[in-house]
């Protein structure tokens, strides 16, 4: 997969370099490239806002080095368009597969109060371009919701995780855990500070432990997603799980 990614603050992608994503672009699975959108301002300031037409705080960014910018890396080619702002729609576990099943994304970070919108509308008339928001809080830029993004669709990449199982347990993963949570893990040593692991774990009795961690997950949710157990179906959630 080829991730082009256009930002004032290239300086901010230097994670990609390590972990997963570093490796899987060491093993050319991920070919990322980020560019300077000051490349293609056109006065000496280099400048890339203005003031908003129709007034109001904040600067918008400018269409004309926007417009440059992306016909300068797209090429005439076709990737799929990302732009990160707090009024996209939401970026979900769903989203993120969809993404991964791309062959090329292009990712424009917005500063300020945003990009001129006449860029959206000129490149939504040739490719899919979604603006994406990563959750109901609002960020400096969209360079960190950015990183959010490619880290969650680079581990879906074939080969991206080391176990392939890992993105099918996960919680929002479709046909997974339908909806719940996951629920509390454990490792050696049995016992730690006093704390011991659920017996339950260790008893080697696999239905126990899979009905066990059923309700763990069913529990965390409960507590913590109170809105996603609401939309549990009743079989999922019975009279006993309500009051967990
Ligand atoms: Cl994608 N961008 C910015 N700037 N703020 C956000 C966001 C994105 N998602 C949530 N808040």
């Amino acid at each position: 997969m080829r991730l082009d990614i256009i930002s004032i603050f290239p300086e901010y992608f230097a994670p990609l370099d390590v972990s997963l994503i570093g490796k899987a672009r060491e093993r050319g699975t991920l070919d990322v490239r980020v560019h300077q959108l000051r490349d293609w301002a056109h006065d000496v300031h280099k400048s890339v806002d203005d003031t908003p037409y129709g007034g109001g705080p904040g600067m918008v960014m400018k269409p004309e080095v926007w417009g440059e910018a992306i016909d300068a890396v797209i090429d005439g080619g076709s990737p799929r368009i990302v732009v990160p702002t707090p009024s996209g729609r939401p970026f979900t576990q769903e989203l993120a597969q969809e993404l991964a099943a791309e062959p090329w994304l292009l990712f424009a970070c917005g500063r300020y109060e945003g990009i001129d919108s006449r860029v959206m509308d000129e490149y939504s008339a040739r490719l899919r371009v979604d603006e994406v928001s990563i959750g109901d809080y609002v960020l400096a830029g969209g360079e960190v919701a950015v990183l959010v993004i490619v880290e969650a669709v680079g581990r879906l990449l074939p080969g991206v995780l080391g176990n392939a199982q890992s993105a099918v347990d996960d919680s929002f993963a479709p046909g997974s855990m339908h909806n719940l949570v996951e629920g509390p893990v454990y490792t050696k040593p049995p016992v730690w500070r006093g704390h011991e692991v659920p017996a339950v774990l260790l008893s080697g009795h696999h239905g126990n432990v899979a009905r066990w961690r059923r309700e763990q997950a069913i529990r965390r949710t409960v507590r913590n997603r109170p809105e996603l157990a609401a939309e549990l179906d009743p079989d999922t959630l019975d009279k006993h799980d309500r009051k967990l």
